[in-house]
C-alpha cells in the first residue's frame, strides 16, 4: 500500500469508530467510582475553558453530547461515554480554573491525579491546548505527572479557527519543539477546530488507530 492509501485507510477506521452510538456511561466524582477498566479509554484533558467538552462533540458528531458552556469549570466530574462498545470517552474536569475554592480545587485534582497515573486501559490522554493561549504551566504539571507514570498522551490544539494558518505553523512548532524531551508525549501535535472541524478526521484516525491497537 502507498502511505496515501495508508492514510486513507486511518481517515476511514476513525470516521466509522466515531460514526457508532456514543451514549453517556457514568459522572464519577470520586476515584472509588470509577468504572471497570474493561474497554479501552482515551481521555480529554485540559484547562477550564479549553474547549473539551466541544472537542468531544464534534468528534462523535454530536451537538450535546457533553456539556458546552461559557463559564469555566462546567464539567466537574469524570464523565464517561460508550463509543460503540468498543472504548470510553473520558471527559475530564478542567484544571486550573480560578474562581473554584480551594478545597474544590483540591478534590478536583486528586480525583484526576489518581486516574492519570493509575488507569491501566486509558490507551492515550489527549491535553488540550487553546492555540491562542499555547501550552502553561498547569499544562507542563500534568505532562511530568504523565510522564513520570509512563502514561501515553498527545497534544491535541483547540480553537485553531481562531488563528490564521501562518500564526497556528508557529504555535505547533513551538509546541513540538517544547514535546521532544517528554518521553511518554506522541511526537505530533494535531490541530482542530471544534467550530470548523478542522483536524476532527485527522484526530478520530489516531484515535482509532490507539482503539484498535
Ligand atoms: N471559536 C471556537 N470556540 C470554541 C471551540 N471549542 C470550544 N469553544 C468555546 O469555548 C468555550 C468552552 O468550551 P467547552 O467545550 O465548554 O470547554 P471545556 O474545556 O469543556 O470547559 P470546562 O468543562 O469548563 O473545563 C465555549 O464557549 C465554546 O463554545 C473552537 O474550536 N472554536
Ligand atoms: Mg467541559
Amino acid at each position: 500500500m502507498s502511505s496515501q492509501q495508508v492514510a486513507a485507510y486511518a481517515l476511514e477506521a476513525g470516521r466509522k469508530l466515531f460514526a457508532q452510538e456514543c451514549r453517556f456511561v457514568i459522572g464519577v466524582a470520586k476515584a472509588a467510582q470509577l468504572p471497570e477498566p474493561v474497554r479501552p479509554e482515551i481521555g480529554f484533558a485540559g484547562r477550564s475553558n479549553v474547549g473539551k467538552s466541544s472537542l468531544l462533540n464534534a468528534l462523535t458528531g454530536r451537538n450535546s453530547l457533553a456539556r458546552v458552556s461559557g463559564t469555566p469549570g462546567a464539567t466537574r466530574q469524570l464523565n464517561f461515554f460508550d463509543l460503540g462498545g468498543r472504548a470510553y470517552l473520558v471527559d475530564l474536569p478542567g484544571y486550573g480554573f480560578a474562581r473554584a475554592g480551594k478545597h474544590d480545587i483540591a478534590e478536583w485534582n486528586a480525583l484526576i491525579r489518581a486516574y492519570l497515573r493509575g488507569r491501566a486501559n486509558l490507551r492515550r490522554l489527549c491535553l488540550l491546548i487553546d492555540a491562542r493561549r499555547g501550552i502553561g504551566d498547569p499544562d507542563r504539571a500534568i505532562m511530568a505527572l504523565l510522564d513520570e507514570a509512563a502514561q501515553s498522551y498527545q497534544l491535541v490544539l483547540t480553537k485553531s479557527d481562531k488563528l490564521p494558518a501562518p500564526a497556528m505553523a508557529e504555535v505547533i512548532a513551538a509546541l513540538e519543539a517544547e514535546i521532544a524531551g517528554h518521553g511518554a508525549c506522541h511526537p505530533e501535535v494535531i490541530a482542530t477546530s471544534a467550530e470548523t472541524g478542522a483536524g476532527i478526521p485527522e484526530l478520530r484516525a489516531a484515535l482509532a488507530a490507539v482503539v484498535f491497537a
